[in-house]
């Protein structure tokens, strides 16, 4: 895709200071509930904290900072000084309780953090599993500790750390649904990568975008497309306290939102929630997190008129890889590898199969997976290319059709079934919410399909509707996939990400068996 950085790159003073150096520095940044920030106003907030980490709390070049809050103003402007001090950067999801904040704070070896005032409590606890977490410094409330530093005199210029294209800026950990999270590790030109080959040549997002959306900026999928994506172009972030379907709604239609980055399920629950209100400054749609159904698409589509954009990415690829843009969108398929990204499908010895065939998804491109001091980097790399852990089939025109996570499958008497393909049909079923399909234990057939469904508002659950569900399946897919168990349940185990956790419910579905 030509990117072409130079050896020496901070990327803030590409994502921020370029603006303001080009005269745009009265353009909106940040809008949360009733505040405005320019992008002057975020360059400020930015050099002061830049500032207090220097001067004030010894942090050098290189140092690691804990990031811990929602989606606030504060929060962006705190990950971008971590970075434009030379910093890395470890944010963590809000929802992490103490016990689950030890690791991260142990594996980065974390000695500071800036921490939002309201989630302070488990990160002190968690000290006692991590000794060397030395100093908290609190934001976010008014005469808060962070912003007393930040009121110094003098602390509003910051020179960018001289930084090299290929110094990490940024680790992530991913959501860790099997074993321990691992952290990954991104550089300074990976920030600026990601905007240039998705931003521009798939989003093809506009400066008078605003952009809104629900995933954490602690995940990369948010802080993608809620920060990156709209600064590189000089356009503004929204960003709603509470990102529930209502608050998405309710933001877009108040702040005039253009470009929306969200999961399939919030999509789909976003359209009960659609009558009466007034949505149509939206524009650009991004589905990604988890496999969009099909069903999902075309009700978008047909509520809205908008196609959503679905595109894979990943943690360890920092943001999305395979998508197609608007005019090529083929529903049901993920799409194509963004450009300057090549993807292959791959059987277990890692050779190549032919078009059609199912397999393993590889990828490589600007950016990749680099694991902080973890052994199971082989587990994702191979011979330069990034596996992923789902099993897909590119068709005879380049497109790639998701299957199932690898391990995902569901063997029944001899047959494999895509788990996400049962859900799919499910979610044509008027009555259906959300499911998760699973494999159950069974003497008989090792397997059966079991389908946990969430049901929409005011439609309860009993045997016949479970019939119906059942005989809506086999009209919809091959018959031997339908679920032969149904459990209706209130709600579906998700991750802090809001994946669906696949192995809580065979977990679970062990335990009834
Ligand atoms: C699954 C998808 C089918 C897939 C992410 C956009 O989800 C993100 O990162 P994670 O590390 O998970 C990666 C895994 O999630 N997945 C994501 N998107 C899709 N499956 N269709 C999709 N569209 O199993 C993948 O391996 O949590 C998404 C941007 C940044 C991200 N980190």
């Amino acid at each position: 895709a030509g990117l072409n950085y130079p050896e020496r790159l901070n990327c803030v003073a590409e994502l921020l200071d370029r603006h303001i150096a080009d005269g745009r520095g009265g353009r909106i940044a940040v809008i949360a509930s009733d505040l405005h920030w320019s992008y002057a106003d975020l360059a400020d907030k930015v050099n002061r904290i830049a500032n207090v980490l220097v001067r004030d709390l010894g942090m050098v070049s290189g140092n690691r900072v804990l990031l811990r809050a929602g989606n606030t103003p504060m929060m962006v402007a705190a990950y971008l000084a971590v970075i434009k001090a030379g910093g890395i950067a470890v944010a963590t999801m809000p929802m992490l309780r103490a016990g689950e904040l030890a690791y991260p704070l142990r594996k980065a070896r974390i000695a500071l953090a800036l921490c939002d005032h309201r989630l302070t409590a488990d990160l002190e606890a968690a000290r006692a599993q991590a000794p060397e977490l030395s100093r908290i410094v609190a934001f976010g409330a008014a005469g808060g500790e962070l912003e007393a530093l930040m009121a110094q005199p003098g602390y509003e210029h910051f020179e960018a750390a001289d930084t090299a294209r290929d110094d990490v800026c940024l680790i992530a950990f991913t959501s860790g649904t099997t074993g321990e999270p691992k952290g990954t590790m991104h550089f300074h030109q990976d920030m600026l990568a990601i905007c240039d080959c998705y931003g521009a040549r798939v989003l093809k997002a506009s400066p008078d975008d605003r952009f809104t959306g629900s995933p954490p900026l602690a995940f990369t999928f948010g802080l993608g497309g809620l920060v990156l994506f709209p600064m590189r172009i000089g356009a503004a972030m929204v960003l709603p306290e509470k990102a529930a379907p209502a608050d998405l709604i309710e933001a877009i239609e108040r702040h005039k939102v253009s470009v929306v980055f969200t999961a399939p399920t919030a999509y789909r629950a976003m359209l009960d929630k659609l009558d009466g209100r007034d949505i149509a400054s939206l524009r650009i749609c991004v589905s990604a997190g988890e496999a969009l159904p099909r069903a999902t698409f075309e009700a978008w589509q047909a509520r809205t008129g908008l196609p959503l954009m679905d595109g894979i990415g990943a943690t360890e690829m920092l943001h999305i890889f395979i998508g197609a843009p608007r005019e090529a969108i083929r529903p049901g398929s993920t799409g194509l590898p963004v450009p300057g990204y090549e993807a292959k499908i791959v059987d277990a010895q890692g050779r190549e199969v032919a078009d059609g065939t199912p397999g393993r998804l590889a990828v490589r491109g600007p950016t990749g997976c680099r694991y902080l001091a973890d052994p199971r980097q082989s587990v994702y790399v191979l011979d330069g290319w990034n596996l992923t852990g789902d099993t897909y089939l590119r068709d005879a025109d380049g497109y790639f059709w998701y299957q199932a996570r690898s391990d995902d499958m569901i063997v029944s008497a001899g047959y494999n079934i895509a788990g996400p393909e049962v859900e799919a049909c499910l979610l044509t079923h008027e009555a259906v919410a959300e499911c998760g399909v699973v494999g159950a234990p069974c003497p008989e057939r090792g397997q059966i399909v079991k389908a946990y469904v969430v049901l929409r508002e005011g439609i309860s659950g009993d045997a016949a509707l479970a019939r119906a569900l059942q005989e809506h399946v086999k009209a919809g897919i091959a018959p031997y996939k339908y679920p032969r168990a149904i459990a209706f349940v209130d709600a579906l185990p998700k991750t802090a990400t809001g994946k669906l956790q696949r192995f809580a419910l065979r977990r679970m579905a062990q335990g009834e068996a």
